[in-house]
């Protein structure tokens, strides 16, 4: 009897598998897919280096859901932040503040999430779940001692999700 209860058991478990699996991004084949990383409908991961002074995503799009932002601060020198913005505006033309810095509540934008303050050297991690759009993506940093905002010294590039 319990052997009889576990075998069906395990061909309910093969069963709620078999169906899960079924689920997956491979029964809803888009085009993207085929330019796109995205394993086993966990989302897709994007590794992006911060530097002085650029921010360079690995691929320039991703799949609308879950995308993980693997953040590397590469330097040499400076902190950087890294801020998700949805706009439909050119990545270089966001409205600024006086000091050249991105307005976050500028007209035009919508800031979707961010990381503050990442120390040279520093890896960090943000999960967002994005929706289809453009979207850009910057560092904010407004350096006093240096009086430079890194958004005007080419820490942005666009990047799309499909
Ligand atoms: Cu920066």
């Amino acid at each position: 009897m319990t052997t009889k209860l576990a075998g069906r058991l395990g061909a309910l478990l093969a069963a709620a598998a078999f169906a899960l699996s079924a689920c997956g991004p491979a029964a809803t084949p888009s085009p993207s897919a085929v330019t796109t990383f995205s394993p086993g409908g966990e989302g897709t991961t994007v590794d992006v280096t911060l530097q002085e002074f650029a921010v360079v995503p690995s691929v320039a799009s991703a799949t609308a859901g879950d995308v993980t932002f693997n953040l590397t601060n590469s330097g040499p020198d400076d902190p950087h932040e890294f801020v998700i913005i949805k706009t439909d505006l050119d990545a270089g033309a966001l409205p600024t503040d006086e000091n050249g810095a991105v307005d976050e509540a500028g007209e035009g934008i919508e800031v979707i999430d961010e990381v503050e303050e990442i120390e040279v050297g520093a890896t960090a991690e943000l999960t967002a779940t994005l929706e289809a759009g453009n979207y850009v993506l910057i560092c904010n940093i407004w350096d006093e001692d240096e009086q430079e905002a890194h958004y005007q010294k080419g820490m942005h590039t666009a990047f799309t999700v499909n």
